[in-house]
């Protein structure tokens, strides 16, 4: 199977870390979304990576499903929990991982166009949105060592991308500040090869 996606995108480093974590295996295929003639919406008519396009031709996005997917080729250490309320807490600390970096990409993308088509109320607006998310895995996260019950899951990959993402590209921020657990975490993940493998670059 080959992964179609670029090394600063958040959604494709989730899945990047999911396949080392599962130790499977890919042959790595980069594209820029936003070159006019990349290849991307014949794989993906959202014209977004990540796309996992399978041996037998079937293409699958976005980031959950191909997550999910790599979850089950493989036994090796699960990421996703088996019973039902344990799935879905991790499912939602994913929504909310993932929906701070939308926010985050909106901001970006809005903050790009030229000064004056540019709406500030717009960025704010997104802004807040993820300064409450970052608030609020913080609280959750707490003291425990993981952002769901005692091991590792992909509640903490989708946490860690998403950080990762806004060192990267809003290092001015500064989400670290007042956000002590969180902190804690993105140091512990950053020091597994999965996180250190995958780290966004240019
Ligand atoms: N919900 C999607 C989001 C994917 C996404 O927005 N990817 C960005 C790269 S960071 C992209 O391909 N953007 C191109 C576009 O929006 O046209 C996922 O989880 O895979």
């Amino acid at each position: 199977m080959k992964l179609i996606g670029s090394l600063t995108s958040p959604y494709v480093r989730k899945a990047r870390i999911v396949a080392a974590e599962k130790r499977v295996e890919y042959a790595w295929e980069p594209h820029n979304v936003w070159a006019p003639e990349n290849p991307v919406p014949d794989y993906n008519p959202l014209g977004k990576v990540p796309v996992l396009v399978l041996d037998d031709g079937t293409a699958l996005y976005d980031s959950r499903v191909i997550c999910e997917f790599l979850d089950s080729v493989s036994p090796i250490g699960k990421l996703i929990p088996a019973d039902n309320r344990e799935r879905i807490e991790v499912r939602r600390w994913e929504a909310l991982a993932d929906g701070a970096l939308d926010a985050g990409v909106l901001a970006r993308l809005e903050g790009q166009r030229p000064a004056a088509e540019r709406s500030a109320s717009w960025i704010d607006r997104q802004m807040g949105k993820v300064a409450r998310s970052l608030d609020a895995m913080d609280i959750q996260i707490g003291t425990r060592p993981w952002c769901h019950g005692a091991a590792f899951t992909l509640a903490d990959v989708a946490v860690g991308a998403c950080v990762g993402w806004f060192d990267f590209r809003f290092p001015q921020l500064e989400w670290r500040k007042d956000r002590p657990n969180l902190a804690r975490l993105a140091v512990k993940l950053a020091e597994r090869p999965s996180f250190a493998e995958t780290a966004p670059r240019e």
